[in-house]
C-alpha cells in the first residue's frame, strides 16, 4: 500500500540540530522511499499561536523553506508550502472545531506547558492549536504524520476527531485515520546547557543548540562550551540516567553516524572528555555545515523561493480545496 506523509515545522526561527535529527532529516529519507507521497507544511498559521513580529515572520517563513531544501528536501518530489496559502485548512479547522469536544482538549498537555500558570492569557489560538493540526493532516487523506513524542497526544486527538466526524455523518472511511512514525531508537535532543530541557528554538541562550545556520566555528565554540561534568567518559555499561548532558552529546554523536548509544560509549570509553568532543565537533561541522552555507546561499535567492512555495501551495491547494469541498457537502452546506 502506498504511504501519505503529511508533517510540519513552525517557522519561528532558529531551526536547531534537534529539528533536524528529530524531524527533517526523517523528511527527506521518506520523500525518498517508494511508494510515498510526502506533503510538508510551513506551519505559519500555527506559530501565531503566540506573538510574532510581522517582519521576522516573513523572513522565518523563507528561511524554513531554505532550511528544508538545503538539507535535501525537493520540490519535484515532495509537496512543499506554507499553511496560510491553502485556505483549505482555516475552513477545516473550523469545521472539525465543531466537531471536537472541550473536554478532549482539556487534556491536551502541550497547552497547559506552553501557556504556563496564566492560562487566561492564553490565545485561544494556542489552545484550538490541535484542531488545526487535525484539518492540516486529515485534508491530504494522509496515512502516516512523522511526529515527536510531544506530538503523540496531538495526533491521537486527529484519530478522535476523525472517527467523530465519520460516524456522526455516516461516511465511514471518509476521513482517513492516520498511523504515527515514531523514528526508533531515537531520543529528543536536549539542550547543551542543560540535559534535562529539550534543545529548543525559543531558548534564550543561543549557546543551548546548534542552528543549522551556525558555521564552523560557532559550532566548535558551542560544543567546546557546552556543559559535561568531573566525571571521565562513561564506558559500556554505565547508566547515564543522573548524567543527562553526556548523554545527550552521546545520543547526537551516535544518531550524526547512524551508530547506537552503546557502539559510541564503547567508541569513548576510558577516553578524554576534549577527545570526544574534538570528534562530536568535527562530525557536526562535517554534517551541518554544507547545510548551513546552502542554507546562506538560497537566502540570497528570494525570487527562487517565492516560486517554490507558489508551486508548492497551488499543488496543496488541489487536494485541499476538493478535500474540504466534500467535507461541506457531507454536513449540508
Ligand atoms: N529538541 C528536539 N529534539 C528532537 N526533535 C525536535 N523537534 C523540535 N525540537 C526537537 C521536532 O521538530 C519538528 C518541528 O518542530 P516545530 O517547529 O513544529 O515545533 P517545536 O517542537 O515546538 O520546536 P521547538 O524548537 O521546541 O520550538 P519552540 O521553542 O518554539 O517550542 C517537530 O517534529 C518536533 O518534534
Amino acid at each position: 500500500m502506498s504511504k501519505k506523509i503529511f508533517s510540519g515545522v513552525q517557522p519561528s526561527g532558529n531551526l536547531h540540530l534537534g529539528n533536524y535529527l528529530g524531524a527533517i532529516k526523517n523528511f527527506v529519507e521518506l520523500q525518498n522511499e517508494k511508494d510515498t507521497e510526502c506533503v510538508y507544511c510551513i506551519v505559519d498559521l500555527h506559530a501565531i499561536t503566540v506573538n510574532q513580529d510581522p517582519k521576522e515572520l516573513k523572513k522565518n517563513i523563507r528561511e524554513t523553506l531554505a532550511t528544508f531544501i538545503a538539507c535535501g528536501l525537493n520540490e519535484k518530489k515532495s509537496i512543499i508550502f506554507n499553511q496560510s496559502s491553502v485556505p483549505a485548512h482555516s475552513e477545516g479547522a473550523w469545521i472539525l472545531g465543531c466537531i471536537a469536544r472541550m473536554g478532549w482538549l482539556n487534556r491536551m498537555t502541550q497547552f497547559k506547558e506552553k501557556a504556563g500558570k496564566d492560562k487566561e492569557k492564553a490565545s485561544v489560538g494556542l489552545y484550538t492549536y490541535p484542531v488545526l493540526m487535525a484539518a492540516d493532516i486529515l485534508l491530504y487523506d494522509s496515512t502516516h504524520v512523522p511526529v515527536g513524542d510531544d506530538q503523540r497526544q496531538h495526533l491521537e486527538l486527529c484519530r478522535d476527531i476523525a472517527l467523530r466526524f465519520n460516524n456522526e455523518f455516516q461516511t465511514p472511511n471518509f476521513l482517513k485515520i492516520p498511523e504515527s512514525l515514531i523514528q526508533k531508537n531515537f531520543s529528543r535532543i536536549m539542550s547543551l546547557k542543560d540535559g534535562t530541557k529539550k534543545m529548543s528554538k525559543s531558548d534564550p541562550s543561543d549557546l543551548s543548540r546548534i542552528n543549522l545556520t551556525d558555521d564552523k566555528d560557532k559550532i566548535i565554540n558551542k560544543i567546546k562550551k557546552s556543559k559535561t561534568d568531573t566525571m571521565p567518559m562513561p564506558n559500556e555499561e554505565e547508566n547515564l540516567k543522573d548524567r543527562p548532558e553526556v548523554l545527550n552529546l552521546l545520543e547526537i554523536y551516535s544518531s550524526l553516524s547512524n551508530s547506537s548509544i552503546e557502539k559510541s560509549k564503547m567508541e569513548f570509553s576510558g577516553k578524554n572528555f576534549s577527545d570526544f568532543k574534538d570528534k562530536l565537533s568535527s562530525l557536526l561541522v562535517e554534517k551541518i555545515e554544507p547545510i548551513s552555507k546552502e542554507i546562506k546561499k538560497l537566502l540570497n535567492e528570494e525570487k527562487h523561493l517565492d516560486a517554490i512555495l507558489l508551486g508548492g501551495t497551488e499543488k496543496a491547494n488541489k487536494y485541499a480545496s476538493i478535500k474540504v469541498k466534500e467535507m461541506k457537502k457531507i454536513i449540508g452546506f
